[in-house]
């Protein structure tokens, strides 16, 4: 029982500790909390063939799961440093400035380190072993008088209130830097056309025609959702180019305006899977951007963006400027980015998946060739070229529906950016032959397109299976293959049973 109290000292101890860290990191760079920089270490430790897995299996819990994890690890710690305390206090203490130690280690590795970031281990590394003192003191004390039971629930009712509002008052100061809803976007002079009225309606269940921002989905290293402040946000063009260039946030929106509809897609996504969004971006042109700096002559195979936090992402630089609508962006439908997807400013290129084209937070753009410099996903295996593969997905009705036998409507949306679109899409059922299916309205090529299909079912088990061709003639490939290194291919298969 005495123990059991002991390693509940640790544990609050150790909460007190992370709270107030935590209020230190958002009052200085939210980004250096210690235990964020300990995920975000294990994350880039972890290999390619594990994150994939962790990717597939949790899907966009996978960060919560490894959060969770970390911080269980350090609790667990945290106990016994509670229960050597009980014997010596120095060895007690000892263990939590050690695990303080370890997380400074992470922060400080991290590639935009600065001393600054030290700060709020260095308010851990006081906090955890001063709160393990006072419980101990008062531990003592309860044992020699009346009141002493009562004194110890009161520290302990104390520190954790202390715990609790280190976290919340942390989060409150991040929440009130400048915030995306205060940009006002400029007007495009380049607007996209109306985007069509989608089949949203027509087909129950098939996948929105625009992805509203709240529903669109999110792939990145990071565990936190960085919190950028758009006035001291720059953007530096530098490496082989005739002058380095810095620009601010309102440089860039006095640049010209271009509206676009792009799906962008993820290599991490299966055949049928879900990362993959439609959305209506504003920005300044890529290559606009690059002009300033003057790439003219410049010996570059690559363009090396890096977000705010160092991380690098890498693409072709012949394919970035062969006149498709790469977009320095800071608009999506209609709205300043959110931060989830890269406020103040992300790149959104069409045709190439997310991890070589679409770097959120973006900080700077350097050119460069693949021999000087590796991107992070270069580093792991991934490949440095990777267009997007033709796909089509069926999103209605679901694998391993019982539907009732007659009318059955099967629906869903493909895709083939850079390719001339969706000229086709079509349905097979059972290996039978493959039938047309309905098209919905053009967004572009670039955009994804909705189809559908009437097929009348009879009772069985069936196999509905999908595929799509591109504008320029380009079939979709049966061809199986896992997202690593350049993405998933395949035909979307399911089975669907009929009573
Ligand atoms: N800074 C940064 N940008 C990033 C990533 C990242 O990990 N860090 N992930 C990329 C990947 S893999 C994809 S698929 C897209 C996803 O963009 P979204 O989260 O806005 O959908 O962002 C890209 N941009
Ligand atoms: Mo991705």
């Amino acid at each position: 029982m005495r123990r059991l109290l002991w390693a509940g000292y640790g544990v609050l101890a150790t909460l007190v500790g992370i709270g107030l860290a935590h209020l230190a990191a958002a009052l200085t760079d939210p980004a250096a909390s210690p235990v964020l920089a300990v995920g975000s270490t294990v994350i880039d430790l972890t290999p390619t063939p594990v994150k994939e897995w962790a990717i597939r299996t949790f899907g966009s819990a996978d960060k919560a799961i490894l959060v969770g994890s970390v911080l269980a690890g350090v609790l667990v710690l945290a106990a016994v440093a509670g229960l050597l305390a009980r014997r010596r206090f120095a060895v007690g203490a000892g263990l939590l400035v050690a695990l303080v130690g370890i997380a400074a280690v992470a922060v400080l590795a991290r590639p935009a380190a600065d001393p600054l970031d030290l700060l709020p281990s260095v308010v851990a590394a006081l906090a955890a072993p001063a709160a393990l003192r006072l419980l101990g003191r008062t531990h003592a004390c309860a044992a020699t008088s009346d009141d002493g039971r009562r004194t110890v629930l009161l520290t302990v009712t104390a520190l954790a209130a202390m715990a609790a509002a280190g976290g919340l008052a942390g989060r409150l100061v991040t929440r009130l830097r400048t915030r995306p809803e205060d940009v006002t976007l400029p007007t495009p002079g380049d607007p996209a056309p109306p985007l069509p009225r989608g089949l949203d309606d027509q087909v129950p269940g098939i996948t929105r025609f625009r992805t509203p921002n709240a529903d669109f989905y999110r792939v990145d290293t990071r565990l936190d959702v960085p919190v950028i402040s758009a006035d001291d946000w720059t953007l530096t063009i530098d490496g082989d180019v005739d002058r380095k260039v810095t620009l601010g946030f309102d440089d860039l929106l006095a640049m010209p305006m271009v509206e676009r509809d792009i799906t962008l897609t993820c290599v991490s996504n299966s055949v049928g899977g879900p990362y993959v969004g439609g959305a209506r971006w504003l920005g300044v042109r890529l290559t606009d951007v690059l002009d300033l700096a003057g790439i003219g002559s410049t010996k570059a195979d690559q363009i090396l963006s890096t977000d705010f936090a160092g991380m690098t992402i890498s693409t072709p630089l012949a394919l970035a400027t062969d006149g498709r609508d790469a977009l320095v962006a800071v608009g999506m439908n209609g709205e300043p980015l959110p931060r989830e997807h890269g406020f103040p400013v992300r790149l959104v290129i069409p045709g190439l998946y997310g991890f070589i084209s679409a770097t959120k937070w973006l900080r700077r753009l350097t050119l460069t060739t693949y021999d000087e410099r590796q991107a992070y996903w270069t580093e792991r295996g991934w490949a440095t070229n990777a267009p997007i593969k033709i796909s089509a997905r069926i999103d209605t009705p679901k694998a391993l529906a019982d539907l009732d036998a007659g009318d059955v409507v099967v629906g869903g949306v493909a895709w083939a950016q850079e390719r001339g679109g969706i000229a086709g899409v079509q349905v097979r059922v059972d290996g039978g032959p493959w039938v047309d299916a309905q098209l919905g309205p053009d967004g572009g090529d670039d955009y994804w397109r909705q189809w559908f299909h009437r097929w009348s079912a009879e009772p069985g088990s069936h196999r509905i299976a999908v595929r799509a061709v591109a504008g320029n003639g380009e079939p979709q490939t049966a061809a199986r293959a896992e997202p690593f290194p350049d993405g998933a291919s395949g035909l979307h298969e399911l089975l669907v049973r009929v009573s």
